[in-house]
């Protein structure tokens, strides 16, 4: 287990210790990869996180009695399945429990992009608002109210996104999935076929860049999204739109990024994930940028919601040795 726990999950987990060794990371740094891969011998189950690979190299490792990896999010990114698959090994993760939290901070940034929120802060914190010119256009950003929205990905999480956003009043949605052009395969709130606005899939990602006011990234970390957005896409972007990843750093080009930014291609960035997280630079062009907002990877960060996940990532992994259902498991 690559983490302290909370609560009933370590609960859970400590009425085990008859029954099971449990060799468990005690620091609250995340837990070392040298760490892992000497304690993953022998290991019939791993609890793992996203900074967690779980390659062939950990495979190999923990030997060929591994049963189950649970994983303690809903992305599996760092996961190597076709590696799981071919030892048949379950994957546990947690993908529902932390759609509302995800979406909630999805729409923070929407706002915080749009109204300008990290610029704000910063003027009243370096003491500059007395001196503070006033005029009718003074610190305005786009409103929310009639925006299109372009969802690069829709699953959960951006469908919840999506149904936080209709009360503000936006126009339109437009989302691109790994099928271009065709309806979202779930519709999980029944937006898809029954939001009270168009919602539509896009054909490709230059048009969802060109008629989105505010772009929502939302979409798997794969070879093919990996720098989706980079660019091109910028160019192709409103003047006046903001973006928002909620999903994987790597998906935005991030040097693209503070290109489009200083260049004002665009009008605005809120991110909750970023290339090479977290070990950012104290100089990376992008902290420098008034117009980005940067929080450190808090999507699921809710008191309930990490319980949460923490508890079924537990039941996940003790369903694994079991040979019992798990809450959540991934079809490989
Ligand atoms: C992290 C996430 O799991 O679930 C995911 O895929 O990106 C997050 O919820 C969480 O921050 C714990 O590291």
């Amino acid at each position: 287990v690559t983490r302290q726990l909370i609560d009933e999950a370590q609960q859970i987990l400590d009425e085990k210790k008859g029954e099971l060794e449990i060799v468990q990371w005690q620091s609250e740094k995340p837990c070392e990869r040298s760490w892992l891969l000497e304690n993953a011998k022998g290991a019939t189950g791993i609890l793992v996180m996203l900074s967690d690979k779980v390659d062939e190299k950990l495979l190999e490792a923990a030997g060929s009695q591994l049963k189950v990896i649970a994983s303690f999010s809903v992305g599996t990114d760092h996961v190597d399945r076709d590696a799981l698959k071919s030892r048949n090994i379950r994957l546990g993760y947690t993908p529902t429990c932390l759609t509302d939290a995800v979406a909630d901070l999805t729409i923070m940034l929407i706002l915080m992009a749009q109204r300008r929120g990290g610029e704000s802060i910063a003027k009243v914190i370096n003491g500059e608002w007395p001196q503070m010119p006033w005029h009718p256009l003074l610190m305005t950003g786009p409103q929310i109210g009639g925006s299109t929205v372009g969802f690069l990905g829709f699953g959960r999480i951006a469908q919840a996104t999506l149904k936080r956003l209709l009360p503000f009043g936006i126009k339109k949605a437009i989302y691109l999935t790994s099928r271009p052009g065709q309806p979202a395969k779930e519709d999980h709130f029944g937006l898809v076929k029954q939001a009270t606005i168009p919602v539509e899939p896009a054909t490709s990602a230059d048009q969802l860049a060109k008629e989105s006011d505010v772009v929502i990234v939302g979409c798997a970390l794969t070879p093919s999204t990996k720098h989706l957005v980079s660019t091109d896409f910028f160019g192709k972007m409103k003047k006046l739109a903001v973006i928002v990843n909620i999903a994987r750093g790597p998906i935005i080009d991030t040097d693209a990024l503070v290109k489009a930014l200083d260049e004002e291609q665009i009008f605005g960035a809120a991110l909750d994930v970023i290339e090479n997280e977290p070990n950012i630079q104290a100089n990376h062009p992008i902290l420098k940028q008034p117009r980005c907002v940067l929080v450190p990877h808090i999507g699921s960060a809710t008191i309930e919601t990490r319980e949460q996940m923490a508890t079924e990532s537990v039941k996940n992994l003790l369903a694994g040795l079991n040979g019992d259902a798990m809450v959540n498991e991934v079809e490989l």
